[in-house]
């Protein structure tokens, strides 16, 4: 099975992006996780997307805060799917990071999520399924997620 990369800006994103690698676990999916930052580290970004289908990854998730180039800028340097995190930055809620990640110029895609918490989940469940589509395995945890989660809701009703 293809990995999911999961990349982020600084160090300071990995409270957020641990619940996209919390989720993973959860749905025993194959990753690695790296701190590349677009701006510190242009270099290490470069190769990162360029190298990234050959290391065997399939998908990638890649958080950011702020201007936040990472997502975009590994995008340019792959044809794999890149699915973007807007962090919540301090200054501007993620408003920030929202727009820097979503408005991509034509011709080159980067899948956005939700500010924070949410989105960083998301991003695992949508990679994950991405891989479903030729992994049968990976359809059937996410269909195991759904009901866990549609029963949950169900019990919160019962003892409301
Ligand atoms: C971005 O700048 C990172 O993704 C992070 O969200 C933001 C702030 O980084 P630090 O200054 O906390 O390292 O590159």
């Amino acid at each position: 099975m293809k990995k999911i990369a999961v990349v982020m800006g600084s160090i300071s994103d990995w409270p957020t992006m641990k619940l996209t690698t919390d989720l993973l676990d959860q749905l025993k999916l194959p990753y690695e996780r790296h701190i590349i930052s677009a701006h510190r580290m242009p270099v290490q970004l470069q190769e990162f997307g360029q190298t990234a289908a050959d290391q065997g990854f399939g998908v990638i998730i890649a958080g950011a805060g702020g201007a936040a180039h990472l997502p975009g800028m590994l995008a340019a340097n792959t044809v794999l799917p890149v699915i973007g995190v807007p962090i919540e930055s301090h200054a501007l809620h993620g408003m920030d990071s929202l727009l820097s990640i979503v408005q991509m110029p034509s011709g080159v895609p980067v899948a956005t999520t939700a500010i924070g918490n949410s989105g960083a989940k998301n991003a695992a469940l949508l990679a994950a399924e991405m891989l479903a589509i030729t992994e049968p395995t990976v359809t059937k945890s996410l269909k195991a997620f759904r009901a866990h989660q549609t029963q949950e809701a169900i019990n919160s009703e019962q003892q409301f």
